[in-house]
């Protein structure tokens, strides 16, 4: 794998409205975009520092992967995302290093990514996501 920068820390939070107070009225940065991902249950809001973005994740159901993830843990940082070239590639380099994956294909991903997760029990406790951005054409 050759991951070319940080492309997005993953905050998970109970209201993207509250948290946005934070974000942006005393942080200073914008939210550029939110999203909701029906697959993953999410609600999603972009906002960028530098070429790195940081992406609020609010559950949309109880099911939810992060509203889980909050229950248990609470709120706070849910997962960190290397952006990459070659998704397929790295996913094929994953498997026969015998990493744990959540995703052994890509899948759509907010912000017109396709992306795909390592479980944190394979990465030293950090829920991994590695993405790559769809081009026109995929
Ligand atoms: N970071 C670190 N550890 C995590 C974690 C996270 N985000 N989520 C779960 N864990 C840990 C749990 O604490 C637990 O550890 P212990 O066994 O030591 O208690 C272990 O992983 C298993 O967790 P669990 O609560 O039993 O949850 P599941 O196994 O059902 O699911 C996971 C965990 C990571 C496989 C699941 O949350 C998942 O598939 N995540 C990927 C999808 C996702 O998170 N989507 C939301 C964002 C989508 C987007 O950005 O578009």
């Amino acid at each position: 794998m050759k991951p070319t920068q940080i492309e997005h820390i993953g905050i998970a939070v109970r209201s993207i409205e509250d948290a946005l107070k934070f974000y942006e009225n005393v942080l200073g940065l914008r939210c550029y975009k939110t999203e909701t991902v029906d697959e993953q249950k999410v609600k999603t809001a972009f906002l960028k520092i530098g070429e790195v973005k940081i992406e609020l994740l609010e559950p949309t159901d109880n099911e939810s992967p992060v509203a889980k993830f909050i229950e248990k843990r609470g709120e706070g940082i849910h997962h960190i995302a290397y952006k990459t070239e070659n998704i397929e590639n790295d996913l094929a380099e994953l498997s026969v290093k015998n990493v744990r994956l959540i995703d052994e294909n890509p899948r759509d991903g907010a912000d017109n990514m396709k992306i795909a997760f390592i479980h944190p029990k394979s990465a030293f406790g950090v829920l991994t996501e590695i993405c790559q951005p769809k081009t026109n054409n995929n």
